[in-house]
Parts: structure tokens; sequence; C-alpha cells
């Protein structure tokens, strides 16, 4: 890489600008961010970003599923772009930074090259993948594992969301069902900026994460069948107590996890009991549970240990206890060129930086079964994220865009610079 180019940065006032902008869209009175989606907000926030990428020169093309896809021309347009961006949907309570960060340092990268004057060999891709949360619609990461080819176009078109909506019904009520089938824009490689989401990189001092691993995951959906009855004349040896039962699922994979850490994260998130009333003992409930390991022989475990767990409470407490695996995504090994590239940026650049796995998963885990793939991590505070008081640093949020700049420099290629 040549000298200039490795004094070439963002514009860190317009990013931190960008982020704090669309953080609107959807803001909730703590601060935080509640964008699911597909809907209303996630609308407004994707014409913001459809209208700042055509602004910036793009041509923005959106896939069945509603990814968009923002094209920056190169002088080789008969290779196969460098994707960069995320996801601009968030949890219900989410925050400025979870996948905000990613895509809209993607479109900062694609300024800062229009900026500089520089017309890279390959063309540049700035993306933003439909429902990587997987809180609406499962599973999370929903449209890249689809573009990865793990589900079929009109499979997932037809996930439903609590109330029953489907993917396409959501789709067309925001005008984002686009034309392009899934799969049709090709990468030459990929890569994805994203706060850490943990605590490593704050409690290291370090700026930069350079990201060589993913955790696996496996999501199960529960259902736990007891028996409905009188609170006060039901006594205590007779009861088919459904939430009690599920009480002990829940510490079952809590165990689990802590039996086999510390690489290995268990949590029951959601619980909805079936005509809940408090003098009615809880009759049938639904429940969601997820493993996570960098290692699949321990999920494997975990996987086994669960199904034993929730057999022997069963029989015990006399209730129904089914626990359905709804997803498992492999752990994620990253491309050993691009993972190198992102770190040569990072010491070119003068951040201090660390190798990480990510403990959270992320589109570009899905694209790594297809393209080479790597990702960027920043410190957030306190390692909160999923929460509405997920923090970042400006200065923090800025080294990633660098570092995201200079490697797609690197990737990318410089075929001719004219201002700056
Ligand atoms: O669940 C995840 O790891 C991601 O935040 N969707
Ligand atoms: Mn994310
Ligand atoms: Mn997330």
């Amino acid at each position: 890489m040549t000298k200039a180019r490795s004094n070439l940065q963002i514009d860190s006032t317009r990013l931190w600008g960008d982020i704090h902008d669309t953080a609107k869209f959807g803001a909730t009175p703590k601060g935080g961010v509640r964008r699911l989606t597909l809907g209303a907000e996630d609308r407004q926030v994707r014409d913001w970003f459809r209208n700042a990428c055509e602004k910036a020169g793009c041509e923005v093309r959106i896939d069945a599923l509603g990814t968009m896809f923002a094209l920056r021309p190169g002088r080789d347009m008969s290779k196969p772009p460098i994707g960069i961006g995320s996801h601009l949907d968030t949890q219900p309570t989410g925050g400025k930074y979870d996948g905000v960060l990613g895509t809209l340092a993607a479109l900062e990268v694609v300024r800062a090259l229009n900026d500089a004057g520089i017309e890279t060999e390959l063309p540049v891709c700035v993306c933003n993948w439909t429902n990587e949360e997987g809180s609406r619609f499962a599973p999370a990461m929903m449209a890249s594992a689809a573009y990865a080819g793990e589900y079929t176009t009109e499979d997932i078109l037809g996930r439903k969301d609590a109330d029953g909506v489907t993917v396409a019904e959501a789709l067309d009520t925001i005008g984002y069902r686009g034309a392009d089938a899934v799969g049709q824009q090709r990468f030459s490689a990929f890569v994805e900026l994203h706060i850490e989401q943990g605590p490593l990189l704050e409690a290291e001092h370090k700026t930069i994460g350079v990201v060589d691993r993913g955790q696996g995951i496996i999501w199960y959906n529960g259902t736990v069948a007891g028996f409905a009855a009188h609170a006060g004349t039901t006594p205590m040896p007779l009861r088919r107590d459904a939430l009690a039962a599920l009480a002990e699922v829940v510490l079952a994979v809590e165990k689990l996890a802590r039996d086999h850490g510390p690489h290995a994260v268990g949590t029951v998130g959601e619980v909805r009991i079936d005509n809940a009333s408090r003098n009615v003992i809880p009759g049938d409930i639904a429940f969601t549970a997820e493993f996570r390991s960098p290692d699949s022989a321990t999920l494997d475990a975990l996987h086994d240990g669960l199904q034993r767990a929730a057999a022997e409470i069963a029989a015990r407490r006399k209730v129904a206890v089914a626990i359905e695996k709804i997803w498992r995504k492999e752990p994620t090994v990253f491309d050993k060129a691009l993972v190198d590239a992102v770190e040569t940026a990072a010491r070119e650049m003068g951040y201090s930086h660390r190798r990480i796995t990510s403990g959270a998963g992320h589109d570009a885990c899905n694209l790594a079964s297809v393209v080479p793939a790597a990702m960027i991590f920043v410190p957030c505070k306190d390692g909160v994220s999923h929460n509405e008081l997920e923090d970042a640093t400006q200065a923090d949020c800025t080294a990633g865009a660098n570092v995201l700049l200079h490697t797609v420099l690197a990737l990318a290629g410089v075929a001719s610079k004219t201002s700056g």
C-alpha cells in the first residue's frame, strides 16, 4: 500500500452525524432504537439509506428479500465487487450501533473514496442485509443465510411473525420486495465492521478486533404442556405446573452452558404463558432457547444434554416438554488472507488491535460460506449490546471505519487517484 493512501481517512463528523441522525427512526425514550425488520421504522431508514447511497453515486438494487446493494463502479466492472456493510434492523430494545455502524461506515467509505477522487480497480458494493436480528422473523441473519443457499427464497418469504404476518407481506407493505433474485449480486470478498458486543476490547484497551472466528449457534422453539388448575384448591403434590417445569429447564440450560464453559453460552430469551392468570396454575407455555460455542462438538454436547434434561424433568413432573431445533449455524472460520488484510490495515494506521472470536452471529458469518469474508470489531461501552444502553465512542467508530476503508483499498486496488 503506497504511503499516500495510508493517510486517507474517513470523515468522522459525517459518519457520527449519520449514526445519530438515523437513530431517530425508531428512537426510544431511553435513548435506544426499536426498528424491527420490515416495519415502518425500517422503511424510513431504508429510504434514508437509499437516498444517501444514490447521492454518493451508487446504483441501488434490491433483491427478493429486501436486501439492499449499493454499487460504486470500479475500473474493471467485469469483476465482482468488494462487498461491505451490515444491517439496519434492531432488537426491540436495541441500540444505535449494532449493525448500523457497519452499514453507515460502508457508505462513508464510498464517500471518502469519492472525496479523494479514487477509482478502485474492483467495484465496491455497500449492503444492508434484511433481518439480521431474527427478533421478528426467525432465523437471525435470515437474508444472508438465504444468500448463502441455506434457505430457499420461498421458504423465507413464508416465515411468519408472532402476529402471523409473513415476510412477503411485510416486504410488500414497506415496498422493499425487490426484483433481483437472492444471490444474484456476486462478491469477490465481503468485510463487515461491527461493534464487539462483548467486553474484551474495552477491557484490554484495544481499538480494533481482527475477527478470525465466529461462534456456532443453535436455536430452539419449545413447549411445556402441564395442566391448568385452580391455584387455591389444587394440592402441591397433584400439580402439573408448566411454569415450574420450565423453570427447571431454564436452569438446565444455564447449568449446561456453565459446565461446558468458558466457551459456551445458553439463554432462554422468550416465554409465553397461554391464557395466563394469577390464580391459575400455568398449563401451556411456549419458549425459545439457544446455545452458542466456537466448537461444534460442544454444541452437540449441549444439544444432547438439553434433550436429556428435558426428558427427565418431564417424566418427574408429569408434563410434556418438547424442544425443537429450528436453526443451527456451524462455527465460522474467516478467510486468512482477508483477516491478514484487516490486521495489516489496523497496524499500518497505528491502531492497537488483537485477534478475536465473534460471540454474536453476523451476516459476514453466512457470507463466509460462499465468498472470502472477514470482520472488524470496535469496542462498545461495558461490552453491552441488545440493550438501550448500547454505546460507543466517535473515535473508535472512526477507527473501525478507517480500517474498513484501508482494507477495501487493499482488496479492491486503486486504479487512479484524481484529487486530495
Ligand atoms: O443473535 C445474534 O448474534 C445477532 O445479534 N443477530
Ligand atoms: Mn448485528
Ligand atoms: Mn444484534
